[in-house]
């Protein structure tokens, strides 16, 4: 019972409080509000002004980048350099390489006896090449010349004067052509050189 009658208390409180309230108000209820459409014509609408701003995106405008630039590389530019030059060398020329040849005084050709199978030289005949070295070598025990021409028509166009035992006598022959020659001291001895 208590509680049914705190709730009338309240309620009825909060009717008188509300009730006073009004009262003291008078142009709560008398006035009308102002309708919506009336305060929509009274308040001034800005004009919206769409802006045009020319845009200036970065797409616009190319992008010139290293990229499309060509390298220009060391490698691409060809290279003059001097060992391209061939050498013209003095060594490529082929040298004749001159002869040594040799020609033999055997022993006993001091007797007569030797040219019946000419071998007082010892070859009696020998053929070189122009420019090549004759070398004679005395292996008789006697002493020998050889002497250009033939005893009876000397030339002197080389002669070893006395050529004593073991002793060498060399000439060299550059033109070509054929050559006799003998020995001044045993003239039965001859011999002939034919130069190509
Ligand atoms: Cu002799």
């Amino acid at each position: 019972m208590n509680f049914t009658l705190g709730i009338i208390i309240a309620v009825g409180s909060l009717v008188a409080f509300s009730l006073v309230m009004i009262s003291m108000d008078p142009g709560y209820l008398a006035t009308p509000p102002a309708s919506s459409s009336k305060i929509a014509e009274s308040i001034p609408v800005p004009e919206v002004i769409p802006e045009v701003v020319p845009e200036v995106t970065s797409e616009v405008v190319p992008e010139v980048t290293s990229e499309m630039i060509p390298e220009v590389t060391p490698e691409m530019i060809p290279e003059v350099t001097s060992e391209v030059t061939p050498e013209v060398a003095s060594e490529v020329t082929p040298e004749i390489i001159a002869s040594v040849v040799k020609v033999s005084i055997p022993q006993n050709s001091s007797s007569p006896g030797c040219e019946t199978t000419n071998e007082c030289y010892l070859p009696y005949q020998i053929q070189i090449n122009a420019g090549d070295t004759l070398v004679w070598i005395n292996n008789d025990v006697a002493a020998h010349t050889v002497t250009s021409g033939n005893p009876s028509e000397a030339n002197d166009i080389f002669n070893s004067e006395m050529l004593m035992p073991n002793k060498t006598f060399e000439y060299t022959f550059t033109n070509s052509g054929e050559y006799d020659y003998y020995c001044m001291v045993h003239p039965w001895m001859i011999g002939k050189v034919s130069v190509n």
